[in-house]
C-alpha cells in the first residue's frame, strides 16, 4: 500500500470518528456484504442456447463493440476479470439461457443442473455466489409478445415448465456454493398497443404464478423475487406484470418482489418503494441500473439516484433483507470496462452510505431541527470519503483509482479482440 493513502486513510477516520462513524466497521461490512452483477452485462443477454433467436421480449442491448463472451467459458473467464478489479463479494446473476455446456437441443424447457454445473464449480474455487433468472427474451416461444400470461396454452405451458425448472436449477447453485441464491423473475409480457382486455392476460399470469410456486420449495437455498415494470420495447402499451400486480401478488402470497431502477415513472425513485415495500415482503431484491429518459440501463453512474437507494439500505441496516444486484448492459465501450465500473460506483455509493453519520443526522431529525439535519446531510456529502475508497481497493490488492483501466486495455487485446 501507498504510504500517501495510509496517510490520507489515518485523517479520513480521525475525522469520521470526530462524527461518530466507525471506518473500520464499515469496512468490514462492505467487504462482506455481496453485491450481485448481471451476466447479460458479458454476452448482450445473447445467451448460449443453440436454438434459433428472435427479436422482441422488451430487452436490448444496443452498440456492436468487439468481443462479447460467446460461450459459459468466456463469461467466466470476463467476470472473473471484471471481480478481480472491484474490492468486495461477488455475487454473478446467470441467466437460464446462458447455459455453461456446449450441447445442441438444450432448450428453456429441457434445462438440467448439469449445464449449469461448471458456474458451480467457478463460483467454489473462486468464493463467489451465483444468482439466477429464468430468461424469457429473444426466444423463439416469446415472439408473440406473450409467455406466463399467453391465451396459447402450448406457449403457456412451455414457460410453466421452464420456470419450474428454473427454480430448481437455482436451488442447486445456492445449495452448491453455500450462498443462498436470489432469482429474478422478470415476464416480458405486453402489448405494443392499444389493448380491450387487460384483465384476462392478468388472470393467466396469476394462474401461472400459482402453479410454478406450487412445487416443496426449498427457501433456504433460493428465493424467487418478482419484477415488475412499467412497458418494454415493443410493449409500450401495457405490460401484465405491473407493479401494482406483483405488489398485490407479493402481499398475498408472501412472495418478495425485485424493484428495477429503471422500471417506474422516470421521475419515481425506487429508494422511497423500500421501506414501504419491506412492510409487506420479508425481503427485496434491487436491480441498480441507470435509466436515461427510459429504462435505457446505462452503466451504473455514481449519482444521487444510487447513493439514496444505498443510503435506505444501511440507514437501516437491511443486509438481511435487501439484496443489492446490478442489471445494466452497455455493447458500445468495452463490456468489462462496463461491468467494472458499474460495479465500483454500486461500491462507492455503498462505502460512502456505511461512513454517513447518520445516529447524529436522525438524532436531529427526532429533535424537529430540520435546519441542522439539513445542513449535516450536505455537508457529510463532502466527508473524505474517498481516502476510504483507496484504502479499501489497496488492502484488497487492488487499483484504487483508473489504473484498472489499463488492466481492462490490455486484457481485452489478449483475450477479447481475439474473438472472432
Ligand atoms: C428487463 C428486466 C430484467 C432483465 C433480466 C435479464 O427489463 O430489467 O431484470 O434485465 O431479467
Ligand atoms: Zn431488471
Amino acid at each position: 500500500m501507498s504510504s500517501m493513502t495510509e496517510q490520507a486513510y489515518r485523517f479520513a477516520k480521525e475525522r469520521y470518528e470526530e462524527l461518530g462513524v466507525d471506518t473500520e466497521q464499515a469496512i468490514r461490512t462492505y467487504l462482506e456484504t455481496p453485491i450481485t452483477f448481471n451476466a447479460w452485462q458479458l454476452d448482450d443477454d445473447a445467451g448460449f442456447l443453440k436454438v434459433e433467436r428472435s427479436s422482441g421480449g422488451g430487452v436490448m442491448a444496443t452498440g456492436n463493440y468487439p468481443g462479447r463472451a460467446r460461450d459459459g467459458g468466456e463469461l467466466m473467464c470476463d467476470a472473473k476479470k471484471v471481480f478481480s478489479l472491484v474490492p468486495g463479494t461477488h455475487k454473478l446473476s446467470v441467466q437460464s439461457k446462458q447455459i455453461a455446456t456446449d450441447k445442441d437441443g438444450v432448450d428453456l424447457d429441457t434445462i438440467e443442473k448439469e449445464h449449469y454445473e461448471p458456474y458451480v464449480q467457478w463460483a467454489k474455487e473462486n468464493n463467489y455466489g451465483l444468482d439466477f433468472n429464468p430468461s424469457c427474451s429473444g426466444h423463439p416461444m416469446s415472439s408473440t409478445g406473450f409467455t406466463l400470461a399467453s391465451s396459447d396454452e402450448g406457449i403457456r405451458r412451455f414457460w410453466i415448465t421452464h420456470f419450474k425448472k428454473a427454480s430448481e436449477i437455482a436451488e442447486y447453485l445456492g445449495e452448491s456454493t453455500g450462498m443462498r441464491c436470489i432469482t429474478n423473475y422478470w415476464i416480458p409480457d405486453g402489448y405494443k398497443d392499444y389493448t380491450a382486455d387487460m384483465y384476462s392476460p392478468r388472470v393467466r399470469l396469476e394462474e401461472s404464478l400459482n402453479e410454478i410456486f406450487d412445487r416443496p420449495r426449498r427457501l433456504e437455498y433460493n428465493i424467487d423475487t418478482l419484477e415488475s415494470k412499467l412497458f418494454g420495447v415493443g410493449v409500450e402499451a401495457y405490460t401484465v406484470g405491473s407493479h401494482e400486480f406483483y405488489m398485490g401478488y407479493a402481499a398475498r402470497h408472501n412472495i418478495p418482489l425485485c424493484l428495477d431502477a429503471g422500471h417506474f415513472h422516470i421521475s419515481e425513485d425506487i429508494s422511497n418503494k423500500i421501506s414501504a415495500m419491506l412492510l409487506t415482503c420479508d425481503e427485496l431484491l434491487l436491480h441498480v441500473t441507470r435509466p436515461m429518459r427510459w429504462d435505457s440501463d446505462h452503466v451504473v453512474s455514481f449519482d444521487d439516484t444510487t447513493q439514496s437507494i444505498l443510503n435506505e439500505i444501511v440507514r437501516n441496516r437491511w443486509f438481511d433483507r435487501v439484496h443489492i444486484g446490478t442489471d445494466y448492459f452497455d455493447a458500445s465501450i468495452n463490456r468489462i470496462a462496463a461491468g467494472v465500473l458499474g460495479l465500483r460506483n454500486t461500491g462507492k455509493c455503498f462505502l460512502r452510505a456505511l461512513l454517513e453519520p447518520t445516529e447524529a443526522i436522525r438524532e436531529a431529525e427526532r429533535a424537529g431541527n430540520y435546519t441542522r439535519r439539513l445542513v449535516m446531510l450536505e455537508e457529510s456529502k463532502t466527508l473524505p470519503f474517498n481516502a476510504v475508497w483507496d484504502y479499501v481497493c489497496e488492502t484488497q490488492g487492488m487499483p484504487a483509482g483508473m489504473e484498472w483501466l489499463q488492466e481492462v486495455e490490455q486484457y481485452e487485446k489478449d483475450v477479447q479482440l481475439k474473438r472472432r
